[in-house]
């Protein structure tokens, strides 16, 4: 039997598939299926990626010839300035058990989550991918940033030694369904949407934290989900790429909040809590290299994709992570 080149049986391991990005990619490939894809969306109740005998009970278990690695300790700016140790040891070990077991298996590829977050704070803007390792992260977040920078370090050695095809994405700061709604551990748009919730039951102001005044690219999860699986699929370098919407697109904070109490039609107004750290200023990062591959792509208008995760709150609020 002739195989058509690209058509090999797929068996695509989705590590931290029941996280913002991973229920994203559920949707996503349902929504754009391919016949000779099964894919697998683990949780850490299906095992402990920190752990090496667990980790290769896994892949032991489902074999997969494609792996999709999201799995990692996640958190906002101030859980990380919170737990800068512990962002870096569990992610160092997370990756390098994954990295290691695809290799030993001979998982044909394995696409990696990096994050926006990890390049250099003191650097030219538009970032872009040949940035990473130019200079310390910002120190809100060292931990989780070197621990990140470390997985394209790991490709290219993994290649360099083995041949093998383990390569990166690199997301800005994401939001949708299923995102993390705690406050204090969250990132910035499920934390105002958690609020902007409970100041409408409670007829009061939307507390913004700190300045509002840093910028930011947002990429929303369905938007995100469908690009990884266009690197799944089509994207052959070791080298990472940035997926991000159009520098245009950047917005301060404040906007953003005004965006979230518009969608909760707030009466109260907006008040900003300067107690509270802003973080890094800015991380303005360009997409040229995946506008190269899908000049046409079309993301979703933030104020849409806020309004649907503000809908998709409320109608989970009890079980939403929160
Ligand atoms: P998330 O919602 O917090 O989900 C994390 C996932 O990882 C969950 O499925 C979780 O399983 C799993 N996990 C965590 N620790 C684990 C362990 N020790 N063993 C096994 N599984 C474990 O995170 P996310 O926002 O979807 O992030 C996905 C990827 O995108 C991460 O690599 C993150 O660094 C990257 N990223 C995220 C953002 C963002 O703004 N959110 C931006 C850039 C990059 P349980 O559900 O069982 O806990
Ligand atoms: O999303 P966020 O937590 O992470 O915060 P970073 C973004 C900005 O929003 C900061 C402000 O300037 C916060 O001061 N902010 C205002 C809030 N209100 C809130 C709120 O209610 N909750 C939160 N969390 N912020 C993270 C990195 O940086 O970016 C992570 O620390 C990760 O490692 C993530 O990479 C994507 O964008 O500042």
């Amino acid at each position: 039997m002739w195989l058509i080149m690209g058509s090999e049986k797929k068996i695509i391991l989705v590590t931290g598939g029941s996280g913002l990005v991973g229920q994203a990619i559920k949707q996503a490939k349902q929504q754009d299926p391919r016949e000779n894809e099964t894919f697998i969306f683990l949780s850490s109740k299906d095992g402990d990626l920190k752990d090496p005998a667990a980790t290769q009970r896994i892949f032991e278990r489902y074999k997969p010839t494609h792996v999709i690695h999201l799995a990692a300790m996640v958190g906002g700016l101030f859980n990380n300035m919170k737990h800068n140790l512990d962002f870096l040891r569990n992610n160092i070990l997370i990756n390098d058990n994954v990295l290691q077991n695809s290799y030993k298996l001979g998982v044909k590829k394995v696409v990696s989550c990096l994050s926006t977050c990890i390049f250099p704070d003191q650097t030219t803007y538009p970032i872009d991918e040949t940035m990473i390792h130019n200079g310390p992260p910002h120190s809100s977040n060292f931990g989780y940033s070197y621990a990140k920078r470390l997985i394209d370090v790991q490709n290219h050695a993994y290649h360099q030694q083995h041949g093998c095809h383990f390569t990166a994405v690199i997301p800005t700061n994401v939001f949708g369904a299923y995102d993390n709604f705690n406050l204090e551990d969250g990132h910035v748009i499920p934390g105002l949407i958690h609020k902007a919730y409970i100041a409408k039951k409670e007829g009061k102001p939307l507390v913004v934290y700190g300045s509002g005044k840093p910028l930011r690219q947002f990429i929303y999860s369905i938007d995100l989900a469908k690009l990884f699986l266009f690197v799944l699929r089509e994207y052959e370098e070791i080298d990472p790429i940035i997926l991000s919407v159009d520098e245009s697109s950047e917005v301060s904070i404040g906007e953003v909040a005004q965006i979230v109490a518009d969608a909760f039609q707030l009466e109260h107004g907006i008040v900003l809590d300067s107690t509270k750290a802003d973080g890094q200023y800015k991380k303005t990062a360009s997409n040229k290299k995946l506008r190269g591959y899908l000049p046409d792509f079309q993301f979703m208008p933030l104020k849409d994709a806020i309004e649907r995760t503000v809908q998709w709150f409320n109608l989970n609020y009890n079980i939403a992570r929160k």
